[in-house]
């Protein structure tokens, strides 16, 4: 039942503009990820299965973005073991490096220096009316970092460095790559033509798991409790328990819709690791309950995580895989990079060089 294979047919490809003549050019595609842990199963079908389905299709950067990271406190080991995780993760789940350049933001620095550019062309007030700054800071703004405040602009360097056509992500990261359009043509039009407006591609279906404790908040890594999340590393054991605690709605029907928040959202989940349809799911458990609904659910899940696992184990027992694939990746992107920033900085009349 289920399983990756399944997963990724079900997901549509991105269209290959046709040019002039005939030939297609690959859509331009950049993500970005933070190594802090917990990766999720929102995470998963939000994001990570998206870009594997999607890879041969487009020209790809997906970057481990370490520096966001730092936004939010962090520890020598623990960022160390995070980077090394989620590289395994990325390449367990399907990346492939001859189709997707996958590396370490900060093995790049020309993303710390492009933000500091970009922060010249950013307003303040822009970045205070980030949501994700207002959720994360929790009211306690006199704290937080300045890091956490401008790590839309970083997000924003990311993304312009490449050129970037499409970003595939959650429903959450909508609004940062609205401001990231907004601040390319800022750049554009004080500067002239230099960046390409990027477009979210954010799927219609999984682009918002809700939280499994809580189905009006979305499913969250740094959640404080692990009954919020299936983390993509939970044992079968974990995952049916959770699934057996995840709240649900008042009533027995299940039945997807907005009076049904709990449901609806682990219909959803069904459906994309079982490739099925939330109706046709909903006439198969028609007067069964709740019960026997949670409980195929959770094989399904166990089922469609197994494969994932399974390459999991075997690269954490050589960590050299990711270590070969994380050098390589850099290298291409500094390439892409470097190239760029010559040009930014001619733009805006920075350093002593020729005229
Ligand atoms: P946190 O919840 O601590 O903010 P995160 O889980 O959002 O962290 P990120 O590294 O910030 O993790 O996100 C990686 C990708 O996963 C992004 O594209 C994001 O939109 C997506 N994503 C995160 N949570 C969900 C979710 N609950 N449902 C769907 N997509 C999600
Ligand atoms: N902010 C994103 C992670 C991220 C990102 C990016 C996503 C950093 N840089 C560039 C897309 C493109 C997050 O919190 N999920």
């Amino acid at each position: 039942m289920g399983g990756a294979a399944t997963v990724q047919r079900e997901v549509e490809t991105v269209p290959v503009r046709e040019r002039a003549g005939g030939s297609v050019q690959r859509r331009r595609v950049f993500s970005g990820i933070q190594p802090s842990g917990n990766f999720h199963i929102g995470n998963y079908l939000g994001a990570i299965r998206n870009w594997v389905a999607q890879q041969s299709a487009s020209d790809n950067v997906f970057c481990i973005v370490d520096l966001h990271a730092l936004s939010l406190p962090t520890t020598r080991e623990g960022l160390r073991r995070n980077i090394q995780d989620l590289a395994n993760v990325l390449l367990a789940a399907g990346l492939d490096p001859d189709q997707s350049i996958i590396f370490v933001q900060s093995d790049v620095p020309e993303h710390p220096e492009l933000c500091w550019l970009l922060n010249s062309v950013t307003q303040f007030g822009e970045l205070r009316r980030m949501t994700q700054f207002k959720d994360k800071s929790g009211g306690q703004d006199e704290s937080v970092s300045a890091a956490l405040f401008d790590y839309p602009v970083l997000q924003a360097a990311d993304i312009l460095l490449y050129d970037t056509e499409l970003v595939p992500v959650g429903e959450d990261q909508k609004q940062h790559v609205e401001l990231t359009r907004d601040i390319a043509a800022r750049f554009n039009s004080r500067y002239g033509q230099t960046f390409v407006l990027p477009e979210a591609d954010i799927k219609p279906d999984g682009a918002r798991i809700m939280a499994l404790d809580d189905p009006t908040k979305k499913m969250s890594k740094s959640a404080a409790s692990p009954n919020n999340y299936i983390a993509l590393t939970d044992d079968a054991d974990t995952i049916r328990r959770k699934i057996r605690r995840a709240v649900t709605d008042s009533g027995s029907d299940v039945t997807s819709g907005r009076d049904k928040p709990a449901l609806s959202n682990l219909l959803t989940i069904y459906g994309l690791f079982s490739g099925e349809s939330v109706s046709t799911l909903e006439e198969r458990y028609a007067g069964r309950g709740y019960g026997a609904f949670k409980g195929d659910l959770a094989e399904v899940v166990v089922d469609a995580l197994a494969p994932i696992q399974r390459r999991l184990v075997e690269l954490a027992a050589d960590p050299d895989v990711a270590r070969r694939v994380l050098a390589g990746g850099a290298e291409r992107a500094r390439e892409r990079a470097s190239a760029k920033m010559e040009i930014v900085r001619n733009r805006m009349g920075l350093g002593f060089g020729p005229p």
